[in-house]
């Protein structure tokens, strides 16, 4: 019935046209072109036989001159031709001229173009022209035209023309019906795409080619509108969302129901160490296990990382997992035992005394060594077996985490190649002249290549990575979707800055500041009014603890009415002292504080406590609420979480926090004084004036950072990780699905 109708329909109302308004207007215009031709066929037929005329009015031989008209009007159109001699004179007159003209009326047909004459057999053309001739003055000539011969052809053209565009509509409405069939079709399957998830924005979301051909040439511009879109509306999805524990949860829940969740890194979340006859359980502070473990707590999924606590083969099952958090078991840890040779090759050797000062701009050489990365390779082999073994799926998604792993991304994807692997980078990633120095850099970067996502805490790291990509390996490289298309798989490297939990433990917070300030004060015999300024860092060369002590020294220079008023408390936790620069940077440290506290010693309390010893968190907390300024000086840092727990535990808005440049933490809390911690004097002038800040600064300088630090804080990290994991892996199943590749 639509068929017919979308058929019939055009073929009728073209017909219409034709019949009402193409038709009358033909006949009007071929009408005037035969009136003027006509017309001027006449003026040549008066020239023509105006001499012969006058010779026969001359010699007066009128019967003569009728039979010369009658001769002349055996031609087809000529209808009848008459002459006046003047208007009132007789006329000579062929046979057949109509009545209706005569000489006395002759001024009624006179003209240009000649006058239509209404008969019996068809239209008349009637044209009066004068005698040239002197020897006529007043003499007219008049010629009847016979114009049927118009009606004629008319009624022929429109014939023609009536099949000619019978012809057209039966053709257009032919090309119509099988279009619209064919359209049909398409927006059909289209519509069923759609029902089925795979509709045009979704393949165009997808990055495949639209099955729809019609849209095929603007694709390309289409995909980047819809990233855009997609960005945009998830930049603002996430604003509405209130980032927790919960809403991690919550979107586990909807967009990775039942997905296979694997972490892997070098720490564990849980150690279980021996205490004599007891086993303890404790738990590294660190804010990558605060982020993951909300991850792995709702999903059910499994933490795989070195088992280094004394007691922890003791708990493990035959599979060497156990089931934690202790209290409530929600998840399994995995543990991968690892030889001393293993150990000192692969965490010492390659990750410590290699990649750590290769990524970290800090004036300490990077050693390499061929053993450790024999080492570093056999360990991250060790590993993928471990995941291999641990996913219950084939297309687990796997959190792969920093750089002890940088071979891990690759050696899953070789096993698991439909995996999402994502990986992130806690560390700086250096510029690629710097990565060039690294013997086995494009192993590194291959590995690293293998990741679906690669995460940094800056967008100036992932430049770098890419950079550096670019640089040494052939890889396609996007840079407007920053994405690196290596050996026919595509990483995403993405930015990702790690945060802290907000709100942080209440425990933390539960000791009032003012109860923090005094017994911080009498724990260190410090009057109360005395200014404190804190500093809490592992023993690590590249967190400028150095540097700090000598802006201290500094301050105290420049500033004299400060000694014996001041003192800044470094916490420095024991870290990696199995490595010799390590054990070298703590005795400098140690040596320094040394020489300064006796260089202003008598002079009342030390400018500088330092504590080499781990503090439990809540240690760390009560120094925060404490101290009058917290002062990060690192030399490089990939995010610095110190710089945001101080934040986090200053709910009285008071305090100032000294931030180095050098921090990614730097880019998000531009509120804090910033400084380079090269410069002494700078640093000491921060200090002055972080001492000396009035508390409605103090209180609008945190307010801004405390805002940015609850709403910015790791459950966002995470959260974003796994939401990008989500949209890659609809991806992947819709390329699936459709067979295509992705553009
Ligand atoms: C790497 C990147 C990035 C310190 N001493 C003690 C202790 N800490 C805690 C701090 C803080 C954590 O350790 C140190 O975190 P940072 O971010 O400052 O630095 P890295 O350890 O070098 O971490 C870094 C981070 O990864 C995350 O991606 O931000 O850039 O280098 O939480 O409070 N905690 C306890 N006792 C101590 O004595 N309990």
């Amino acid at each position: 019935m639509k068929l017919s109708l979308r058929f019939v329909l055009p073929l009728i109302l073209v017909l219409a046209a034709i019949a009402y308004i193409v038709a009358p207007l033909v006949d009007q215009l071929t009408l005037r072109w035969f009136m003027r031709d006509l017309d001027m066929r006449s003026s040549l037929i008066a020239n023509t036989i105006q001499q012969p005329l006058l010779d026969l009015l001359e010699a007066d031989r009128k019967s003569r001159i009728v039979d010369f008209f009658n001769n002349i009007t055996k031609d087809e159109r000529l209808y009848a031709i008459g002459y006046c001699a003047s208007p009132a004179g007789k006329e000579l007159v062929s046979r057949s001229l109509p009545s209706v003209i005569h000489c006395a009326n002759l001024d009624r047909w006179a003209g240009s173009n000649g006058h239509l004459l209404p008969s019996a057999q068809g239209p008349l053309l009637v044209s009066v022209l004068p005698m040239t001739s002197s020897a006529a003055p007043e003499g007219r000539l008049v010629l009847v035209h016979d114009m049927s011969f118009i009606t004629h052809r008319s009624e022929e053209t429109k014939r023609y023309l009536f099949y000619f565009f019978m012809g057209l509509a039966l053709v257009i409405s032919l090309i119509t019906v099988i279009v619209a069939q064919l359209s049909w079709r398409g927006w059909m399957s289209g519509v069923r795409s759609l029902l089925r998830g795979e509709g045009l924005l979704w393949q165009l979301a997808a990055g495949v080619q639209p099955s729809m051909p019609e849209f095929k040439p603007i694709a390309r511009d289409l995909q980047r509108l819809v990233r855009e879109l997609e960005a945009e509306t998830r930049a603002r999805d996430e604003d509405q969302i209130t980032w927790s524990p919960e809403s991690l949860r919550s979107i586990l829940h909807s967009e990775l129901r039942g997905e296979d969740i694997i972490v892997v890194s070098n720490r564990e979340p849980y150690l279980h160490q021996r205490a004599g006859e007891r086993i303890e359980i404790q738990r590294p502070a660190s804010g990558l296990v605060t982020a993951l473990e909300p991850i792995m707590r709702a999903c059910s999924g499994t933490w795989i990382a070195h088992g280094s606590g004394t007691a922890d083969r003791e708990v493990v099952d035959k599979h060497d997992r156990v089931a934690v958090p202790p209290e409530k078991p929600a998840y399994q840890i995995r543990r991968v035992w690892l030889s001393q040779e293993e150990e000192a090759g692969y965490y010492y050797g390659f990750s410590n005394e290699g990649l750590w000062p290769l990524c970290h701009i800090a004036h300490v050489r990077p050693t390499f060594r061929t053993s450790d990365w024999d080492q570093y390779v056999a360990v991250n082999r060790k590993f993928a077996k471990a995941v291999v073994t641990e996913s219950r799926t084939k297309n687990p998604i796997v959190l792969v985490q920093d750089y002890h792993f940088a071979l891990l991304p690759k050696m899953i994807r070789d096993e698991l190649p439909d995996a999402t692997i994502i990986a992130f980078w806690h560390i700086p990633w250096p510029n690629p002249e710097s990565f060039a120095i690294c013997p086995w850099r494009d192993q590194v970067l291959e590995g690293l290549l293998g990741s679906s996502i690669l995460g940094f805490h800056t967008q100036f790291h992932c430049n770098n990575f890419v950079d550096t990509v670019d640089r040494f390996i052939e890889a396609r490289v996007d840079r407007e979707s920053f994405t690196v298309s290596f050996g026919g798989k595509l990483t995403a490297v993405r930015r990702y800055p790690i945060s802290i939990a907000w709100p942080p433990e209440a425990e933390m917070l539960q000791k009032p500041v003012p109860d923090c300030r005094s017994s911080i004060r009498q724990m260190l015999n410090l009057p109360a009014a005395h200014k404190l300024g804190i500093g809490v860092d592992r023993l690590d060369y590249t967190k400028g603890i150095m540097e700090r002590f000598r802006a201290i020294e500094r301050l105290l220079e420049l500033n004299p009415e400060w000694i014996g008023q001041f003192t800044f408390v470094q916490v420095a936790a024991p870290t990696r002292s199995g490595i010799e620069e390590y054990r070298h940077h703590e005795t400098q440290v140690r040596e320094m504080a040394i020489r300064i506290n006796a260089r202003f010693d008598g002079k009342g309390p030390p400018p500088i406590v330092l504590k080499v010893e781990y503090h439990e968190p809540r240690e760390i907390y009560e120094y925060f609420r404490a101290a009058d300024l917290c002062f990060v000086s690192s030399l490089h840092d990939g995010m610095n979480l110190v710089a945001k727990e101080f934040v986090a535990a200053r709910d009285d808005n008071r305090g100032v926090l000294i931030l180095s440049q050098f921090t990614g933490a730097a880019r998000e809390l531009p509120e804090a004084l910033i400084v380079n911690p090269y410069d002494a004097d700078q640093c000491a002038a921060a200090m002055h004036i972080a001492l000396t800040m009035p508390t409605e600064e103090q209180r609008d300088r945190m307010r801004l950072m405390r805002g940015l630090v609850a709403e910015f804080n790791v459950f966002r990290w995470a959260g974003r990780m796994l939401l990008d994991a989500a949209a890659m892996r609809r991806r992947s199943r819709l390329i699936d699905k459709t067979g295509r590749e992705v553009t």
